[in-house]
C-alpha cells in the first residue's frame, strides 16, 4: 500500500507537526477543484467524464450502498480508490461519511456508532483521504418541493416554494421526490429510510435544539482524536434549506450557530463544508462575513448560485437553483469566490447542484454538463483573484 511521505509523517509526527505544518508547506496552498461522483452503477457520469472537466483531477465520492453506522470495509475503500486512481483521478475527500440517527439523537448505542465512525475514519485516514463531510440534520436530507422546474431557456432545475413544503405531510413529501427523481436514489431521500419516515419522527421527538447539539459535541469530541492522529478534516454541511422543516430541529443554519459549535470544539479538524446554496437560502445569513468568521476552518466548499423569485418580506418564499453564474442568480459569485482567496481558502472546492440541460438523462442537480460549466466558471473566477490579489502575507488555512 503506497503512501504518500506526506502521510507519513502526519501518521508519525501529526500533532507535533500541525502547528508548524505551515512553514514547511506540508499543505496545499491552492484549491482543489472537484466533481461530486456516486460510484460506478450509481452515477450517469463516468470517472472518463470528469476526467475531460478542464482543471478537475479530483473527485468527492462515498461508499453510496454503505449503510449509517457501519464500519466501512478497507477493502472496499480501497478498491474505490483504484478505480479513481486507474481513471486518472485521484479521491479529494468523502461527501458523506452519514452519522446514525442513535449519534443524533443520543440514543443507547451511540458509543458502539461512533465507534464504528472512527474505525471508518481510520481506514480512510490509512489510504490517504484526508476531507470528510457529514451533515447532522433528523430525518432529512435536503428538501426541495420541485426537483426539475422548467425554465425560460428549456433546462430544467431544483426549486422551493415555502406553500408547497409547508401544506404537505413529510411521508407524502418523499413520495413526490421519489417521482421525480428519473429513476436515481437521492442522496438523504433512500427508500429505505423513508419506509421509516414516522418511526424516525416518533424517535426525534425529545431531541430539541440543545439536545441535538449536545449531541453532535459529544460525537465531535470523540472523534477528534482519530482526526488527530490521520489529519483527517471533517467539514460539516449546512442544513439545507436553513431553518428548521417539518417541526425538527436544525443547528447548522446560521454564523452564530456554527460558530458556537466550532469553538465548542475548538480544534481545526473540526470544520465546515460551506455551502452557498444551502446557507444562502437564508437571506439572513452574509455568506462573506460568514466566510471570514469561519477562517481556518472551512475545508470544504461547494459553490453555486440560487434565484430567489419572492421580495425578501414576501410571506412566500420561493428560490430555484440557477447556472452558476452571477448574472443568472441572486448571489455575486465573485465576491463569494474572492472572500474565500482572501481569507486563505486553500481546501476542497467544487461546483454544486447544476441545471439539467442539453437533454441530459441524470440524477436532478447532479449532471455532468452544467457542473462542468460551474466547475469552469469558478475556475475563471480564482484565476482573476489570483492574478490580482496578493495574498502571499496571509496565513493558508494550516
Ligand atoms: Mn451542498
Amino acid at each position: 500500500m503506497f503512501k504518500s511521505p506526506k502521510t507519513v509523517l502526519w501518521t508519525i509526527f501529526g500533532d507535533l507537526l500541525e502547528p508548524i505544518s505551515h512553514f514547511f508547506e506540508l499543505r496545499g496552498d491552492d484549491m482543489e477543484m472537484t466533481l461530486r461522483w456516486y460510484g460506478t452503477g450509481f452515477d450517469s457520469v463516468t470517472l472518463q467524464q470528469i476526467r475531460q472537466v478542464p482543471g478537475v483531477h479530483g473527485v468527492i465520492t462515498t461508499l453510496y450502498d454503505s449503510v449509517p453506522g457501519d464500519a466501512w470495509e478497507l477493502s472496499a475503500i480501497q478498491k474505490i480508490k483504484k478505480e479513481v486512481q486507474d481513471a486518472g483521478l485521484k479521491i479529494a475527500g468523502i461527501e458523506s461519511v452519514n452519522i446514525h440517527d442513535d449519534i443524533k439523537i443520543g440514543g443507547g448505542d451511540r458509543d458502539k456508532y461512533i465507534e464504528n465512525y472512527i474505525k471508518t475514519l481510520e481506514r480512510l485516514g490509512q489510504e490517504d483521504i484526508h476531507m470528510v463531510c457529514y451533515n447532522f440534520m433528523p430525518v432529512f436530507d435536503w428538501t426541495r418541493s420541485e426537483l426539475a422546474r422548467l425554465c425560460e431557456d428549456g433546462s430544467t432545475v431544483l426549486a422551493y416554494n415555502s406553500k408547497a413544503i409547508d401544506g404537505v405531510k413529510p411521508e407524502e413529501m418523499f413520495a413526490s421526490i421519489d417521482k421525480d427523481s428519473n429513476g436515481f436514489i437521492l442522496p438523504g431521500w433512500e427508500p429505505e429510510r423513508m419506509a421509516r419516515v414516522k418511526e424516525l419522527f416518533e424517535m426525534y421527538k425529545s431531541v430539541d435544539e440543545e439536545k441535538l447539539f449536545n449531541n453532535l459535541v459529544y460525537f465531535l469530541k470523540a472523534i477528534m482524536p482519530v482526526c488527530d492522529k490521520y489529519n483527517i478534516d471533517m467539514a460539516i454541511h449546512p442544513d439545507d434549506p436553513a431553518w428548521p422543516v417539518f417541526g425538527l430541529p436544525r443547528i447548522i443554519t446560521s454564523q452564530d450557530k456554527v460558530c458556537r459549535m466550532l469553538k465548542a470544539v475548538d480544534n481545526p479538524h473540526n470544520g465546515l463544508t460551506f455551502c452557498t446554496g444551502s446557507y444562502g437560502t437564508n437571506r439572513k445569513n452574509d455568506l462573506c462575513e460568514f466566510i471570514k468568521a469561519a477562517q481556518g476552518r472551512i475545508h470544504f466548499a461547494h459553490v453555486r448560485n440560487l434565484k430567489f423569485n419572492t421580495a425578501i418580506d414576501d410571506p412566500v418564499l420561493d428560490f430555484q437553483e440557477s447556472a452558476h453564474l452571477s448574472s443568472t442568480g441572486s448571489f455575486d459569485m465573485f465576491k463569494i469566490v474572492k472572500t474565500l482567496y482572501e481569507t486563505g481558502f486553500d481546501g476542497v472546492i467544487r461546483p454544486d447542484h447544476g441545471r439539467t440541460i442539453w437533454g441530459e438523462k441524470c440524477m436532478p442537480g447532479y449532471g455532468l454538463y452544467d457542473r462542468a460549466l460551474g466547475a469552469t466558471y469558478l475556475q475563471g473566477l480564482w484565476e482573476a483573484c489570483e492574478k490580482t490579489i496578493d495574498r502571499s502575507g496571509v496565513k493558508l488555512y494550516r
